[in-house]
């Protein structure tokens, strides 16, 4: 493992695009609708998933629907997927098949996103800004695949691409976090950037278009 992450600490010497970041108190702004802006975040390791926590925060102003986090592999664009259907209507995909789950929220209030899953019961997990809002269950004994394209910004419809402008992102997202086990969200609060798949402290990612990293402006 650690020769692939010193693989692609070297590739990204060559190409200067690839970087590993601390980003701890700095967000990801995208300041415009586009089908271009990206960043594309390289997990640290490439293991199919039995069980997942996802933490996320953001702030949008958009009342369309918009793509939060987008994990595609070779098979499924939606392998997993956290997506806003319209205003207080957040859906989660496991393996192309979605749940929803209904969360009322203040715009244009920033959001702190956490969602687990563990393929044992198929069950998920959906919190909003440190509130449980229930679960429900999709995909029981499934396994995530490992070999993703893990992408803010836009929504996958194939591996790392076809990008729809009307489901992209806009606004500011921080505190991205991945881990391959269920983690009690309770525990989780507002550590949410020491994930051992994604980590936002230490970061490897790839910035595409119009992307800009500032000071993050909400905790
Ligand atoms: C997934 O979680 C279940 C308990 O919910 C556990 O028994 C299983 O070992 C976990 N799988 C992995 C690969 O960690
Ligand atoms: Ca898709």
């Amino acid at each position: 493992m650690e020769k692939l992450i010193v693989g692609i600490l070297f590739l990204s010497v060559l190409s200067g695009s690839v970087a590993q970041t601390d980003m701890k108190g700095k967000a990801f702004i995208f300041p415009q609708e586009s089908s271009t802006a990206y960043v594309s975040l390289i997990p640290k390791v490439r293991k199919s998933l039995q069980n997942f926590t996802l933490c996320i925060k953001a702030f949008t102003d958009l009342t369309r629907p918009y793509s939060i986090f987008s994990y595609s592999t070779r098979t499924k664009d939606n392998e997993i997927l956290l997506f806003v259907e319209k205003r207080g209507e957040y859906m989660l995909y496991v393996g192309n098949s979605g749940v929803s789950f209904k969360a009322p929220t203040n715009l244009p209030d920033p959001v702190r996103i956490c969602v687990n899953w563990e393929s044992g019961s198929g069950i998920a997990e959906f919190w909003l800004n440190g509130k449980a809002f229930g679960r429900k269950g999709l995909k029981k004994g499934y396994v995530v695949g490992g070999d993703a394209k893990i992408i803010l910004g836009q929504e996958q419809d194939s591996f790392g691409g076809k990008f729809d402008v009307k489901q992209s992102f806009v606004g500011e997202i921080w505190d991205v976090s991945l881990w391959n086990y269920v983690v009690p969200i309770k525990e989780v609060h507002d550590s949410c950037n020491n994930g051992n798949i994604i980590n936002w402290q230490a970061l490897i990612h790839e910035d595409r278009g119009y992307v800009v990293t500032k000071p993050k402006l909400w905790t």
